[in-house]
């Protein structure tokens, strides 16, 4: 191997609960001690600017997913769960489950849904507006809505709901390193699973949902239907508590830049802009590793084969290299391509539903709604993989 720069080093614990609460001066950091760090508590390597994270989620042949997305290497330790067969895979055995869900989740599934969730929008609002002009925007709005459409999107039945977030709070932190946020998952770790994977099964499912659309996709071959369940359960873990933080983010945002409120209120048509400017500013996901597939040249620095990479999404969003005034919440910049939703062939295939749900409900809240505010300090709820409000509270004046 030749000589490398010596990597600069950081025993920073991005999974601390200091830094949970507020990552950005660690971000800040990592971004400015160079385009490679080394981690030395993980004994991990780590990308914080824009450009090198980028890069590595579109160079998936050198950054791989399939030994795991999360701290844990799959080459050494075993999985907590059955891998994902779209996230925690590389081609070639990625693309089947990612095809399928890519056409259930695309604009024909986008086209039948947008009334009927325009009216639960409506419906949710208004019911939230008749108990009161203050409220916790976080259960109330954001933690509601997904919840509400969602699941029958897919077509699992009323019952053992409730286990949904609970299910997808620990797997954004079995992300993570071992620490006391996985700990806390732990005792219910078999019950939660056994839930979801109990409504992956074909009998469990609805006849015309997201669930049964991928069950139909293995009796025309497309994936096998030992794969079906699984790809199900992609759906049930990245489809909810991602769309409950993002909205929430957005509506953070808002409440605490009222000339933005005025502007969405002035064009309903800058509520998709105002999400995805939200996924870039707050970044919901915060962060994904990839593991080298080989001894891989970054920035003069060699990442040793099987090594992790802690990839920093959230600074990539906020990196002063790529977006002007990165800190600023502004409608009127363009937030394309942000990595908050991933980049490359793992893209998000679900974006386009999180963007219909934000979209709706922002739009019925911006016809409701004159103002909204701030009506107590808000609260973070922390996660490993996850930047999340445990509670917004805001006071609106309805129109
Ligand atoms: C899966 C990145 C995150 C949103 C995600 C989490 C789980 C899965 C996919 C994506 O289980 O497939």
């Amino acid at each position: 191997m030749t000589a490398t720069a010596a990597v600069p080093t950081s025993d920073v614990d991005p999974f601390s609960h200091e830094v949970l609460e507020d990552p950005l001066p660690m971000h800040e950091q990592l971004r400015e001690a160079g385009p490679v760090v080394y981690l030395s508590r993980y004994d991990t390597y780590a990308f914080a600017r824009y450009e090198e994270v980028r890069a590595a989620l579109v160079d998936w042949q050198d950054f791989s997913s399939a030994a795991g997305v999360g701290h844990a290497n799959f080459r050494y330790e075993e999985p907590w769960r059955p891998p994902s067969l779209l996230l925690e895979a590389d081609p070639p055995r990625h693309d089947a489950p990612r095809r399928v869900l890519t056409k259930v989740l695309g604009p024909r599934a986008l086209r039948r849904l947008r009334e009927d969730w325009s009216a639960d929008a409506e419906a949710l609002v208004d019911a939230v507006l008749a108990e009161g002009t203050t409220f916790d925007a976080a259960p109330a709005l954001a933690g509601a809505f997904p919840l509400r459409v969602f699941p029958d999107a897919v077509g699992i039945p009323a019952d053992g709901r409730e286990n949904l977030l609970p299910y997808g709070d620990h797997a954004f932190n079995a992300f993570g390193p071992a620490n006391d946020l996985v700990a806390k998952g732990a005792p219910r770790v078999a019950e939660l699973s056994a839930w979801v994977a109990s409504r992956c099964a074909r009998e469990a499912l609805g006849d015309d949902g997201f669930g049964a659309q991928i069950w139909a996709a293995a009796d025309r071959g497309e994936i096998t239907p030992a794969m079906a369940p699984l790809v199900v359960r992609s759906l049930l873990t990245a489809g909810v508590d991602t769309t409950v933080h993002g909205i929430s983010a957005v509506l953070h945002a808002f409440a605490t830049h009222p000339e933005q409120w005025q502007r969405l209120r002035a064009e309903p048509g800058l509520a998709r802009v105002a999400f995805d400017e939200a996924v870039r500013w707050e970044s919901p996901v915060q962060t994904f590793f990839r593991t080298a597939t080989g001894d891989v040249e970054v920035g003069g620095v060699v990442v040793p084969d099987g090594r992790k990479i802690l990839m920093f999404l959230a600074s990539a969003n906020r990196d002063p290299r790529r977006w002007a005034d990165p800190d600023v919440f502004d409608l009127s910049r363009d937030p394309s391509g942000h990595v908050g939703f991933g980049f490359g062939i793992h893209q998000c295939v679900g974006q386009h539903v999180a963007r219909l749900e934000a979209e709706t409900l922002l739009t019925a809240l911006a016809a409701r709604v004159e103002r909204i505010e701030p009506a107590g300090p808000p609260r973070r709820h922390h996660n490993n993989t996850l930047r999340a409000w445990a509670s917004i509270p805001v006071r609106v004046t309805p129109v």
